[in-house]
């Protein structure tokens, strides 16, 4: 069972039912159990009618589903802000779907649809996904060494057990990517594991390395890509889970800004940390304010905000070589559709 807290105590979805709060910066939806909550996403378990209830003529019990929805929240140095970034929400969901639909061929995925089973409200920002028994690790794979690969080397020399020559500098491009899992903690940091680790949590090897395999295809498929437009993928976090016949299948959201670091590679220098493609604005201007990193996060003001929303839509229309108006135009959620579906 999951166990991120639930809105209304630790009554969770047997307490009232959520109210719909139409504000950006919440994205509650009437109705629909919650089932986990991270910062800055939500999932909610999808039931009756059209989501999975119909009888299909087999026999044979439905694929139960979820809802996973991208807020616009952000978060820096682990703290969620007061202020949303508009559209950050739905740039997220867009380049999952671009990965998910181009990288089915490495490993299959959780996305059923972008618009089937969406409710109105949360087109463009919600997917609906088959529900997976999720592998109890993260599997983080690092191209470039940074963050707390950087500090674990500095500090041992190796990441991930995994010893590195003598003399590697900061954001500096490993000889091949790494594959650094982590454990899951429901509170505070992720855990750094060696792989024998996370062959112990899982309790399969050979799923594990399955997973391992799968998780360097991805990042190296994903970051030559990036880098043929101009963008560093430096890390990222996959997780994943097996579906109803045992099969792996990657879950939750793939090779975005929030679960990947992204560097413009114009710039690019190692021997230091890098800017964050997305959130260096943001954080610039948090540090520059003097706020100490700790909880509460100031608000952002409209300046930054307008800012790091265009750095959003930059890493959506360069990684994926469309315009964001197309994703929009696609889910129903553009300014004229939105129109048209309340007409
Ligand atoms: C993903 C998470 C989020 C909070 C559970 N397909 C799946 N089946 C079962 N469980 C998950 C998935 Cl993706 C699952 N998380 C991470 C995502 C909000 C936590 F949107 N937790």
């Amino acid at each position: 069972m999951p166990s991120w807290p639930l809105p209304g105590g630790p009554e969770g979805r047997r307490g009232p039912p959520t109210p719909l709060v139409a504000s950006p910066y919440v994205t509650a939806l009437a109705d629909l159990p919650l089932i986990a909550r991270g910062k800055v996403r939500e999932m909610y378990e999808l039931t009756g009618e059209g989501s999975g209830g119909a009888p299909d003529g087999t026999g044979s019990s439905p694929e139960p589903r979820l809802l996973m929805v991208a807020s616009d929240r952000i978060s820096t140095y682990d703290v969620v802000h007061p202020t949303p970034i508009p559209d950050k929400g739905r740039v997220l969901t867009g380049l999952s779907v671009f990965w998910f639909e181009r990288t089915g061929h490495i490993v299959s995925n959780h996305l059923l649809s972008a618009t089937v089973g969406v409710p109105e409200h949360a087109l463009g920002r919600a997917l609906v996904v088959r529900r997976l028994r999720m592998l109890p690790v993260e599997c983080v794979v690092r191209g470039y060494i940074s963050g707390s690969g950087w500090r674990d080397y500095r500090a041992s020399g190796a990441v991930s057990g995994i010893p590195l020559p003598i003399g590697v500098r900061e954001s500096e491009q490993l000889p091949e990517p790494l594959f650094t899992p982590s454990t899951k903690a429901d509170v505070g940091h992720d855990e750094a594991i060696d792989f024998e680790r996370a062959v112990q949590l899982v309790g399969d090897r050979q799923l594990m390395e399955r997973a391992r395999e799968a998780s360097i295809e991805l990042y190296s498929f994903a970051a030559a890509h990036a880098r043929e437009r101009g963008v560093i993928l430096a890390d990222t976090k996959f997780e994943f889970g097996l579906d109803h016949d045992g099969r792996l299948v990657v879950g939750d959201e793939v090779l975005t800004p929030d679960s990947s670091r992204y560097w413009p590679a114009d710039g690019f220098e190692p021997g230091h940390g890098q800017p964050s493609f997305d959130k260096q604005y943001v954080r610039d201007w948090a540090t520059a304010s003097g706020w100490n990193k700790r909880p509460p996060a100031p608000a952002i003001p409209a300046d930054v905000v307008a800012g790091t929303r265009a750095r959003y839509v930059e890493a959506y229309e360069r990684i994926t070589g469309e315009p964001f108006e197309a994703w929009l135009e696609r889910t129903g959620s553009a300014p004229e559709e939105q129109e048209r579906g309340a007409a």
